[in-house]
């Protein structure tokens, strides 16, 4: 497949510009390598390579100078031409001095890229803190050249400021996608692995080109197949994989069975304080190493929504992640923990028990008690990826432990691929969020940076948004998500705009009313979402299961925890100290007497902590009914109004980018008019208040 659709933003489209294409070829019309070739290296230049003949038409001349390592100094080698060059080993940063390079020094990602010109002559430089790092700068330098950035403006030095970023399939053996919008699988069919591997390269070539640097390939809730995988059966096949992604210096992971002894092993039991649980696990560690020398590690879901785990044995999450890290660690793996731990059995008629205050219950009593090889991933939020919730009290609350942050790329909540969402505003806003933990400016992004408790381990894993449709994502704008996840967790002081314009320009073009329109979109697809479903950070009001669509009710007398609380008078979860479940006081101060407190308590999250009247008042001035009313009568206008926006872009892009867009953003029309009437209706009917501007309520 080399379709519009397929190639998403590394189109490397025909530079069109004369004056900008001659001075281009100018400096990629050759390359010289100095240093040993390597799988990344030859990655790097199979890449530049076909971005040159794609973009430049050209085929640049390749001079490889021999294992002989030049000092750093720009002026030396070869005096024209594109210059590719790996920074000495022992140049190199160690990555425990932290993130921000010394002067002179890369960091093993980190890349230099250097416009060079005098005497007549010009020559750009690109120097990797290793292969990887020199990988890296390809794409950035590729990027540019997309981008149509001038040659003077070369001059970047870069690092990523998380060490772990990584991206979660929840692909089954089966070929089906859990939370998947786009098609099935690419890595298995019917139980097996793909056979050809073209598509997963392809994808390695995208998650590489924004910088992901690790991916676990099996949905995190493990079924009959996938609990083999870590077996001698199924280990030749992960290895092939393995080796399809570390060309491109991204580093494999699966996700295990917590009960893999017991269901496998014939072991009798899982309990990880066990003797022959434990010996179970190293046998099983060795051989995934002897298949996989460079393995990453597991991924675990244990005691969650159904999953086994250490509770089943009275033991503790501390229990089973150590009894795992310390089967991974002669080899150098990890144990990436999951905190989404909750009880969903709940009673509905229970009020003393809230959902979002499980994760930070069953864990920070066990700060400190995780091995070092250990990291626990903590979802954005306390509930479950909805359009809007606070961010987790988790996040600086286990000092002594890793951390890494979980986003969800998958737009299970919010839209699907059907309606387009940008959630790179709503992660920053995450990444923004100052806990407090010690003191002002604890940032989320510091702490997942490990910058602020100096942690060994940390960073960011989300779960992906792809499957096989040809656009790999559904919805085209929906590859925003995916690339721009890449580019916020490398570095979080990008500007969700600056993220929006990159892939605008890479993947349609540089037509400025392009860019214009279509950035414009992006932006605002988030807040449009949020207006016509569920109203002030209360969330889930969604089908059951499926979790698109409205069902006001839907969760609400049901045994996951997500209730609303709507009478007659009012709505909300009343999660204060004072008179609710108690959940603001997990969160640092002032973060926590700001969310106690009704009248501090930011609007947009007011019904997820406080229950009140729909004559309440918001900051806005509106009572929350008309509230809800207006954002929803306006939030299906602005709907409708994409797509208006959008026709205005037929023939300045692809024709088949234009019609998959145009067709879905009629679907979410239609749809979001769907919302705004089964959400306005349903509160209508319950508080019998009009709305004030006399429009139509059913
Ligand atoms: C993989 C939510 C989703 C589940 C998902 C779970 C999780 O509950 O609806 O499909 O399971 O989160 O993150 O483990």
């Amino acid at each position: 497949m080399n379709s519009t659709l397929y190639r998403a933003w590394l189109q490397y489209s025909p530079i069109q510009d004369a004056e900008l294409r001659e001075a281009y070829r100018r400096v990629l019309g050759t390359i010289s390598l100095e240093g040993r070739r390597s799988e990344l290296l030859d990655s790097a230049i199979e890449e530049l390579r076909s971005g040159c003949r794609s973009l430049l038409d050209i085929e640049p001349e390749l001079l490889l100078l021999g294992n002989e390592m030049p000092q750093l100094a720009s002026n030396e080698g070869i005096s024209r031409g594109l210059q590719l060059r790996v920074q000495p080993a022992d140049n190199v940063q160690d990555l425990e001095e932290g993130n921000n390079s010394a002067p002179g020094k890369l960091g093993p990602e980190g890349f230099r890229l250097e416009y060079l010109e005098g005497k007549g002559q010009e020559r750009v430089i690109l120097i990797g803190g290793s292969e990887k790092g020199l990988l890296y700068g390809v794409f950035h330098l590729l990027r540019l050249v997309a981008a149509h950035e001038p040659l003077t403006a070369w001059n970047v030095t870069e690092e990523p400021v998380n060490r772990l970023r990584m991206i979660n399939q929840w692909d089954n053996a089966d070929g089906s996608i859990e939370r998947g919008y786009a098609g099935r699988s690419i890595f298995y069919r019917d139980g097996r692995f793909t056979e050809d591997l073209t598509r997963v390269k392809d994808y390695a070539r995208l998650l590489s080109s924004v910088g992901i640097n690790a991916i676990s390939i099996n949905n995190v809730n493990v079924h009959e197949i996938e609990t083999r995988f870590i077996t001698r059966e199924y280990l030749p096949q992960v290895a092939q994989i393995a080796s399809v992604f570390r060309k491109y210096g991204i580093t494999l992971y699966l996700s295990i069975n917590f009960a893999a002894p017991l269901h496998i092993g014939g072991v009798g039991t899982s309990d990880p304080l066990n003797e022959d649980v434990r010996r179970w696990w190293r046998a099983a560690a060795d051989e995934i190493y002897s298949h996989i020398p460079d393995f990453g590690g597991f991924l675990v879901k244990a005691d969650s929504e159904h999953r086994p785990g250490p509770f089943a044995y009275g033991r503790d999450h501390a229990d089973g992640a150590n009894m795992l890290a310390e089967a991974l660690k002669p080899h150098g793996g990890i144990v990436i923990w999951r905190c989404f731990v909750y009880n969903c059995m709940q009673d509905w008629r229970d009020r003393s028990t809230d959902r979002a205050k499980a994760a930070y219950d069953h864990f920070t009593p066990l700060d400190g008690r995780f091995m070092d090889n250990v990291l626990l991933q903590i979802k954005n939020g306390p509930m479950d990826f909805q359009v809007r919730e606070p961010v987790s009290p988790l996040f600086g609350s286990m000092k002594h432990t890793n951390q890494v942050l979980e986003f969800q790329v998958t737009q299970e909540y919010t839209g699907q691929q059907r309606h387009v969402c940008y959630l790179v505003p709503q992660w920053k806003d995450v990444l923004n969020f100052d806990t407090h933990a010690d003191g002002q400016g604890s940032y989320v992004k510091r702490i997942v940076s490990g910058s602020l408790h100096s942690m060994k381990l940390s960073g960011i894993a989300a779960v992906s948004n792809i499957g096989d449709d040809e656009n790999w994502t559904g919805h085209t704008l929906a590859q925003a998500n995916l690339y721009g996840y890449g580019r916020l967790i490398w570095n979080p002081d990008l500007t969700s705009e600056e993220i929006a314009e990159e892939w605008t320009r890479q993947t349609f073009g540089n037509d400025e009313a392009v860019i214009k329109t279509a950035c414009g979109m992006l932006m605002k697809s988030w807040p449009i979402y949020e207006s016509y479903t569920s109203p002030l950070g209360v969330g889930w009001m969604v089908t059951p299961h499926t979790h698109y669509g409205p069902d006001v009710d839907g969760y609400e007398y049901s045994r996951w925890g997500t209730y609303h609380f709507a009478d007659r008078d009012g709505i909300g979860v009343d999660r204060t100290a004072a008179t609710g479940t108690g959940y603001t006081a997990q969160y640092f101060e002032p973060n926590a007497r700001r969310y106690e407190t009704l009248e501090d308590c930011p609007d947009e999250l007011l019904l997820f902590f406080h229950h009140v009247p729909y004559s309440h008042r918001l900051k806005s001035g509106k009572t929350v009914i008309q509230h809800i009313y207006d954002t929803h009568f306006e939030g299906a206008d602005a709907a409708a109004e994409l797509l208006v926006e959008w026709a205005s872009l037929e023939g300045r892009i692809d024709p088949a980018q234009h019609a998959q867009v145009a067709a879905r953003l009629a679907e979410q029309a239609e749809h979001a008019k769907h919302w705004r009437d089964v959400i306005n209706t349903y509160f209508f009917r319950k508080s019998g208040v009009p709305d004030g501007r006399g429009r139509t309520i059913f």
